[in-house]
């Protein structure tokens, strides 16, 4: 079998900036967790993410489901991602032709790309959606996750489907750096895969989420980040918990490489 490679030596492959910096964030860190701040008012979101940014190596937001937010959020986030050293993702799944998401991504109340390092996309536009957002996001230092597969039941993401948007991520290495997945799915060590749908139990939502554990995740499964959202936001106490996390994410990662 091929030598597992560090997230340290994955660093030094990739050729987007993005996806450097990502690698090294996790290498330095010790952490392959991104929290999913799905919190609807900015002062709780920013304090839930200021607490926790020792243990992450991004932040994933919904920037659309904040209530009282103004202008200032993608620079107030950036403060704290500086602070702590993450990165910024923001979960817009763009799906849309190239044109529209264009301006969804760049423009709008919310001008994403101001302040996002990473975005993604479903990939059932084709490639327009690619070459859309690369327009915008590339000249500002963005990057890209394409989602190839989903967490929760029922979808339709089917085994080609998820075949042709690694063809898609390949064609357009320069933006797209990698991709939602519940499993490893591209061979090439620069790209990165990130699996949602993590607690520490396995078990489901009552609205169709489905949860992986994560040594399951990154040890059997070898996707390289797990993205954990009500597992820590809900908890009683969430930095205690985001630390379990990352412990439990990192060991299973350090564990694979020592197979
Ligand atoms: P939670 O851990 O609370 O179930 O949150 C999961 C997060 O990941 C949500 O923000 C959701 O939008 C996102 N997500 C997901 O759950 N499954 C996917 O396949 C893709 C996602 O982006």
């Amino acid at each position: 079998a091929k030598k597992e490679l560090s997230f340290g030596e994955r660093a030094q492959l990739c050729s987007n900036a993005v996806s450097r910096r990502l690698f090294e964030v996790m290498e330095a860190k010790q952490s392959n967790l991104v929290l999913s701040a799905d919190l609807t008012q900015t002062l709780q979101l920013l304090q839930l993410v200021d607490k926790t940014g020792p243990h992450i190596c991004a932040v994933k937001t919904h920037v659309d489901i904040i209530e009282d937010f103004t202008s200032d959020f993608g620079a107030r986030l950036a403060e704290l991602a500086e602070k702590h050293n993450f990165l910024i993702f923001e979960d817009r799944k763009f799906a849309d032709i190239g044109h529209t998401v264009s301006l969804q991504y760049e423009g709008g109340l919310y001008k994403i790309s101001d302040w996002a390092d990473i975005v993604n996309a479903h990939t059932v536009p084709g490639s327009g959606v690619v070459q859309g957002l690369k327009q915008v996001g590339q000249p500002k230092g963005g990057a890209c996750l394409l989602i190839a597969e989903m967490s929760s039941a029922g979808n339709l993401a089917t085994p080609d489907y998820a075949k042709a948007t690694v063809k898609m991520a390949e064609e357009h290495k320069d933006f797209v750096i990698g991709f939602i997945c519940q499993s490893k799915l591209a061979s090439d060590p620069a790209f990165l895969h990130m699996t949602p749908g993590v607690q520490l139990q396995e078990g489901k939502d009552s609205l169709g989420q489905q949860y992986l554990t994560p040594n399951e995740v990154i040890a059997k499964r070898h996707s390289d980040i797990i993205i954990v959202g009500r597992g820590i936001t809900k908890a009683e106490d969430p930095v205690a918990v985001a630390k379990k996390y990352q412990e439990a994410g990192y060991s299973a990662y350090l564990s694979r490489l020592s197979q």
